[in-house]
């Protein structure tokens, strides 16, 4: 068995960044299944990846619990016990921390290990990775599981640093926690994540301000203790929730209906849209086949969940500005909550829009907008990520003959299946862009990766072969196959939204993730393996 601290100076078999989902599941198959000799590297002190991180208040997952774990060991899925329909933030934590002590995988991780560079010895074809602290690592192969959501998008606001309050971004969260009581508050960001805090944070505020660039729809998640029924029908059905979430397009425990908006009549389609508000959660995507597919279709959940804001809001002005959405439903990563809108009825909640009357600076006193001043005590920043690519460009990674992944990336991500890059042998990227990851339950992508690069890496062992990296044709047809599978859906009419790189100014647009469903995608995978791993050249 590998040794927990393996020296600098020996080779490993394989590099792994990250100890998140991705990072722990590939360093228990690579080291437990395949006997091999890996170190994983981690910046954080813990396990968690994504959820080390993001400790904000009311840090949640938007899949339900029962979906959102391993499925690998049905003896691992029985021993847990999840307590709400959706996990929060520190139960997850403790998942990963069970799963880190039951499988003994800390032993090879390094924590507090920052990757600042990874070169190609090409000669003796080996990753070089390097650390923040001087150490140079080498191995054979080396494997990204830094997430999709990781690097902070801190956006650049004028006199930000002359702010003589306290600021925070979401990602970053100090894991001592933030006292808001008595403080006047502004959160700057209504996507997923400032839609969970916004709420949270208004129960301690003195003064809450949401400074709301683009409204956003959001469905109540309705989360609520497990009962103890539902909790042993969990346990006794591993094989069948591993069977629906491995064959739905996005990997969660439920099944879209087969029925198109224009199959029922206004009042039927009402009644089911009703009912799927009742019921809540991500799920109400599923009321009809057709609504991310067909605008008009589109249209009737968008008037729908339109309707419902103005239900709940009181001020007709605020209620107008929150149901002002520009995109069509679910466009964008449709959040969930926890009375959101009702949280602007509280008085000590305010909407400030800045579409029409933008930032301007940020004062030692406050935010100041083209209509107006904010004085603060403490700035939040729920503003999201330098999504997918961002994460792996922070590596500094170089492939053969020095070529910066950023380099060959310049004109938006390329590379195969999500998982390689042409240039870069033996480097491997779990949920990378064009995986179809982030529009799905995060763990269903992720088991299936690490199991393909294992196998993948098993056979390049068994057949002794060196190098494995995809041809530039492969890389062409993947990503014309990432672009058609976006095309064929509405996701790309959210021009603003961070699938397409569009809320990093400078970075290019293209539509990042596989949208063709995951279990489209994962069918590819396998006929590629069945052709002999057409599309990879291994030498
Ligand atoms: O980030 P976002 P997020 N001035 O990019 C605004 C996952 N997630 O952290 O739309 C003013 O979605 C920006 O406005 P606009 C999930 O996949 C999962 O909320 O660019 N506003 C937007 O409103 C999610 O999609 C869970 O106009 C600025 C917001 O900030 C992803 O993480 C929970 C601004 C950013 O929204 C990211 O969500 C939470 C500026 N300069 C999140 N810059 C789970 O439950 C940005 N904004 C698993």
């Amino acid at each position: 068995m590998p040794d927990a601290n393996i020296a600098a100076a020996e080779t490993l078999d394989a590099v792994i960044i990250g100890a998140g989902f991705s990072g722990m599941y590939q360093l228990l198959c690579l080291r437990d299944r395949l006997g091999l000799k890996v170190q994983v590297l981690e910046a954080g002190d813990g396990v968690g990846g994504t959820w080390y991180w993001n400790r904000y208040p009311g840090a949640r997952c938007d899949s339900e619990s029962h979906s959102y774990n391993y499925t690998f060991s049905k003896e691992l899925f029985e021993a847990w016990e999840w307590s709400e329909r959706y996990p929060q933030q520190p139960e997850i934590m403790r998942y990963l921390n069970h799963v880190a002590d039951r499988f003994d995988l800390r032993r090879n991780i390094r924590f507090g290990t920052r990757v600042v560079a990874a070169r190609r010895d090409e000669a003796a074809n080996l990753w070089e990775v390097s650390t923040a602290g001087g150490e140079t690592l080498r191995a054979r192969y080396l494997i990204t599981a830094v997430g999709c959501l990781s690097t902070a998008n801190v956006p650049r606001i004028a006199g930000l640093e002359s702010f003589a309050g306290a600021w925070y971004h979401t990602g970053q969260w100090p894991h001592a926690g933030v006292d808001f009581s008595g403080k006047r508050v502004g959160v700057v960001g209504t996507g997923s994540t400032g839609i969970q805090a916004i709420p949270v944070i208004a129960e301690t505020a003195a003064e809450l301000t949401v400074f709301q660039r683009t409204a956003n729809y959001s469905v109540p998640a309705h989360n609520a203790p497990l009962t103890p029924e539902f909790k042993a029908w969990v346990k006794g059905n591993h094989a069948e929730i591993r069977q629906v979430t491995r064959s739905t397009p996005n990997g969660h425990a439920f099944v879209i209906a087969n029925r198109s908006v224009w199959d029922v009549s206004a009042e039927e389609r009402e009644a089911l849209y009703e009912a799927a508000w009742d019921k809540g959660g991500l799920q109400f995507r599923a009321t009809f086949r057709d609504l991310l597919v067909d605008k008009q279709a589109n249209n009737t959940a968008a008037e729908f969940l339109k309707r419902k804001i103005r239900g709940i809001v009181q001020d007709p002005k605020t209620a107008e500005l929150l149901a002002d959405i520009d995109h069509p439903y679910a466009a964008k990563r449709p959040p969930i909550d926890d009375n959101y809108f009702a949280t602007f009825n509280r008085p000590n909640v305010r909407l400030v829009d800045v579409r029409s009357a933008p930032i301007e600076r940020i004062t030692p006193t406050g935010i100041v907008t083209a209509a107006g001043d904010y004085p603060l005590d403490i700035i939040v920043f729920a503003t999201g990520f330098d999504a997918m690519t961002g994460p792996l460009l922070a590596l500094g990674i170089e492939g053969r003959d020095g070529l910066p992944l950023a380099e060959a990336w310049a004109a938006g991500p390329r590379n195969y299946l999500g998982l390689q890059v042409a240039g870069f042998p033996n480097l491997f990227t779990v949920t990378g862009p064009g995986s179809p990851s982030v529009l799905c339950n995060m763990p269903v992508p992720i088991e299936q990766h690490v199991e393909w690069i294992t196998d993948c890496i098993a056979h390049m062992r068994a057949k002794g072969l060196a190098r494995v990296e995809p041809t530039e044709a492969a890389m062409d047809g993947w990503v014309a196959e990432v672009n058609a599978a976006a095309a064929a859906t509405l996701l790309p009419e959210a021009g603003h939204s961070w699938y397409l790189g569009a809320n990093v100014p400078g970075k290019p647009r293209v539509f990042m993730p596989y949208a063709g469903g995951m279990a489209r995608y994962r069918e590819t995978c396998e006929a590629v393996v069945a052709k002999g791993y057409v599309g990879f050249a291994m030498t």
